[in-house]
């Protein structure tokens, strides 16, 4: 979504700012625009194509200055076109870019249009640039301060005046925002990872947190308006462009990669210790009755899987809510339960204000699983578990879904283990099954060629069906939404059980039903699930582990597993209804790594 990048310096700092958005292109965004003090007086380039064209611009109409500020739009408010893109100006004086949405735009507005303003954007941004500019009196740090008091909703942003060079004035709340600290030259930006190459070592701004850079250092204040000191972080933010390699696209190369983000992720540890999750959890986690995980899109599907292997194996009651919907209603706080967040980015704009909510409601043991050290959400958990799933650029998550399953399956053995349902000998076992994973994803990997077969036929599609059961509805839940995002077939996923009430109205011969078919405890009831759809004439396409004597037949088609995997096996069905849904697209031509609509991390509600 949005990225900010902004930078007081003395020199000409257009080139670290484009290069700055460069790096946060993987986000996903629809235009893009920078603004600089040249001369003393706010000039911007701004585009509704990619970064590429923006450089361009700046090259051709020599764009420079010192003191910049820089951003990538999602739109939120008004459409994506350069009228909208940030920076957003305020009568010539004063530039702003921001991450978020104002949620009290409309009543301001009013107040600033009787008062003289004009609106040329419909975006909510133009809002926080006419207020800060009827604010200001000489001083942009208080203006910027006053302002922000009005402000419903969440914002990141960073602001510039004509009249304050060597000035850039930034704000947070509920969006995220960090200062990069420089020698004489001073950087903003919504992840750390924009400012890699220009400086290691950070501020992570904390919430209501206004900070002001100068050449000479930074200033912040607090959301009371008082002066705050905030810890220095030495982060090497790997800024390097990620290598495509071999492959067509980045979520091919990240479905690949993930042998080894699934060994990386994976504990050294000869057993399942509390300690892996944080010093103070052997302490805590004797006491936890119960667990509370909330997440969005991907994370809430690894919830949900989580939520079959924390109950039967740690025999814990396990709850899971997708957080947007559990932030706005009235729920019961247990505080002796352990509330679990899941996020790739550790940023998703609806978990943290879900694990506010928790917080807020009396809830006092928290975990974050999350795959950037340095997010948001860690420093907000008591706990952590990370994954190593390494940078993933493409918009359809992919490896960090199946290393947020890894650290999940760790976290259900380590409250089995605690609370004494986990024999030495499981232990040992349950490792070992662990240990073998990467191998056994390299064979499911190698069924890419049959799965591109298939892929074929599913592209002429506009509907499909996912059936799983058990442990493996939540992994037909992730093959629909994969199929949704990047190929744009509408595709929906039904516990199998489920479709005699109701979806089993919606097969014909035009629509296609996957099906995951572990061989489980379920496998007779599926079966005969597999039978309903057939003598309906439906077209079946089953990931069909190798010892359940499903076959080819007329409108049954199989692909075999490799391996029978037990509790883990869904880590490895998920696989290929990744491989479907990519190969899928690429046969319809879709822009698979940046899917319309869409962007990596969902900074805005
Ligand atoms: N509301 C603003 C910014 C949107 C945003 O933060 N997207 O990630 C707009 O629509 O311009």
């Amino acid at each position: 979504m949005c990225g900010i990048v902004g930078a007081v310096a003395q020199r000409n700092i257009v080139p670290v700012l484009i290069e700055g958005l460069r790096r946060l292109e993987y986000r996903g965004y629809d235009s893009c625009g920078v603004a600089v003090l040249a001369n003393g007086e706010p000039r911007r380039a701004r585009s509704v194509a990619r970064v590429a064209d923006l450089d361009d611009q700046v090259r051709d109409t020599r764009l420079a200055g010192a003191t910049g500020i820089a951003h990538t739009r999602w739109a939120t408010h008004g459409a994506p076109v350069t009228d909208n893109a940030h920076p957003i100006f305020s009568r010539d004086t004063l530039a702003i870019v921001h991450n978020g949405i104002i949620e009290n735009y409309e009543t301001l507005g009013e107040v600033l249009r009787g008062k003289g303003y004009e609106f040329v954007s419909q975006t909510d941004t133009e809002v926080i640039a006419h207020l800060i500019h009827s604010l200001y009196r000489g001083d942009l740090f208080a203006a910027v301060r006053e302002a922000v008091q009005q402000l419903h909703g969440a914002y990141a942003i960073a602001v510039l005046h004509k009249d304050q060079p060597h000035t850039v004035v930034g704000a947070r709340q509920g969006s995220p925002l960090v200062v990069g600290l420089g020698d004489g030259e001073n950087f903003l930006a919504s992840d750390a990872l924009a400012l890699a190459g220009s400086t290691d070592r950070f501020i992570f701004l904390e919430e209501g947190d206004v900070c002001e850079l100068k050449l000479d250092g930074v200033r912040i204040a607090d959301r009371d308006g008082q002066p705050a000191q905030r810890d220095v972080r030495q982060v090497a933010a790997y800024g390097g462009a990620v290598e495509l390699g071999p492959y067509r696209h980045f979520m091919q190369k990240e479905i690949f990669e993930q042998p080894r983000a699934i060994s990386d992720t994976i504990p050294q540890a000869d057993g399942f210790d509390p300690s892996l999750f944080g010093e103070a959890a052997p302490k805590v986690f004797g006491k936890i009755d119960s667990l509370l995980i909330l997440a969005c899109g991907t994370s809430y599907y690894s919830g949900l899987t989580a939520k079959y292997w924390l109950e039967s194996i740690a025999k814990i009651p396990t709850q899971v809510e997708i957080a947007s919907e559990y932030r706005y209603r009235d729920s019961v706080p247990n505080p002796n339960a352990l509330v679990v967040v899941i996020s790739q980015s550790g940023e998703t704009a609806d978990t943290l204000a879900a694990l506010k909510h928790a917080q807020s409601l009396g809830h006092q043991h928290t975990l974050s699983v999350c795959n950037v050290g340095t997010s948001a959400m860690v420093r907000q958990t008591e706990f952590t578990f990370l994954t190593h799933a390494g940078r993933e650029i493409g918009v359809a998550s992919t490896k960090a879904f199946t290393t947020q399953l890894v650290a999940l399956f760790v976290l259900a053995l380590t409250l089995a283990k605690v609370r004494g349902h986990l024999s030495a000998a499981q232990e040992s076992n349950y490792l070992k099954q662990l240990r073998h994973l990467p191998a056994a994803l390299n064979s499911v990997l190698a069924l890419e060629p049959q799965i591109i077969a298939w892929s074929e036929e599913f592209s002429r599609k506009e509907n499909a069906l996912f059936l799983g059961r058990g442990l493996h509805y939540p992994i037909a839940l992730e093959g629909a939404l994969k199929l949704k995002e990047i190929s744009y077939i509408h595709a929906e996923a039904y516990p199998a059980g489920e479709l005699k009430h109701g979806p089993l109205a919606l097969v014909t011969e035009a629509m296609p039903v996957v099906t995951v078919a572990p061989n489980d405890a379920l496998l007779e009831k599926l079966k005969s699930n597999i039978q309903e759809v057939r003598a309906r004439g439906g077209q079946l396409y089953v990931f069909a582990d190798s010892d359940t004597r499903i076959v080819n037949a007329e409108g049954l088609h199989v692909i075999r597993m490799p391996e029978h995997y037990g509790l883990l096996s869904p880590i490895l069905h998920v696989v290929p209804l990744q491989l479907l849904a990519y190969h899928t697209a690429c046969a319809r031509g879709t822009d698979v790594d940046k899917p319309r609509n869409l962007a990596k991390s969902v900074t805005v509600e």
